[in-house]
């Protein structure tokens, strides 16, 4: 059973939707960023940059409770764990880390700024506007051209590359971009959102009206964060 700490967001959704994927039974707790609850003692265990995504595999390595966050570093786990959506083939897999890897240290700050300047800074700046709505722009042709050669982001097969990107392409004219300019990126988008895991995985996001459903709470975290089982991070069991 995976505790996964989350909240909806594209960093969020990428775990919900490798753990739809993979089959793999998981509890949500929800942790409410915009009500800092991300800065708890609790959560920091599990959390040391105060960041959701994370989780606690309570059948981790050894058989024991493992604690984990980074998202990037979460979806190898959930690959290595699983042996699904991470290719076997040396060549293969060094080409999907690279693509995670480019999610994890250009798209998802680089648009993450897009969205913050565009849509949430109280004052309008015009030159971050500028600069992070272009480097989006170029995000999404990068990612544009990849797919114009590959059928996937990281080749052949469907992989935790994919499931890293697509969350944060999801709302392109909130970060300054027309989707029309790319349109294979659009129909990657559509695939993967048409997939049965990822409507899952979108269903069981906090704050979902399906999610509140199941939970009983307007929200939708099927439980407040509680403490996680231990008290430090150091106390955790490492691979
Ligand atoms: N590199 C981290 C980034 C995580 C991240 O930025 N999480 C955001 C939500 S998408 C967050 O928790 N923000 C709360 C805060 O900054 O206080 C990852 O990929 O897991």
């Amino acid at each position: 059973m995976i505790d996964l700490y989350t909240w909806p967001t594209p960093n969020g959704h990428k775990i919900h939707i490798m753990l739809e994927e993979t089959g793999l039974e998981y509890k949500v707790h929800a942790i409410d960023i915009g009500a800092g609850e991300q800065f708890k003692p609790d959560f920091l265990a599990i959390s040391p940059n105060n960041k959701i995504p994370a989780m606690i595999d309570q059948d981790g390595p050894g058989g024991k409770p493992f604690a984990l966050a980074e998202s990037g570093a979460m979806l190898f786990y959930l690959a290595s764990k699983t042996g699904r959506f991470l290719p076997k083939g040396l060549r293969e897999r060094w080409v999907v880390m690279q693509w995670v890897m480019t999610q994890m240290g250009h798209v998802g700050p680089m648009l993450g700024q897009a969205h913050h300047f565009l849509q949430y800074a109280p004052e309008k700046i015009e030159y971050a506007m500028n600069r992070y709505r272009n480097e989006a722009k170029r995000l999404y042709g990068v990612v544009d051209k990849r797919l114009q050669e590959s059928e996937w982001l990281g080749g052949n097969e469907y992989s935790i590359a994919d499931m890293a990107t697509m969350p944060w392409m999801r709302a392109p004219e909130r970060q300054g971009v027309d989707i029309e300019q790319f349109p294979v990126l659009k129909r990657w988008r559509e695939r993967i959102a048409a997939r049965p895991a990822v409507q899952r995985a979108k269903a069981r996001s906090p704050g979902s009206p399906a999610a509140a459903r199941a939970s009983g709470s307007p929200r939708g975290s099927s439980s407040r964060a509680p403490a996680p089982t231990w008290r430090s991070r150091d106390a955790a069991p490492r691979p």
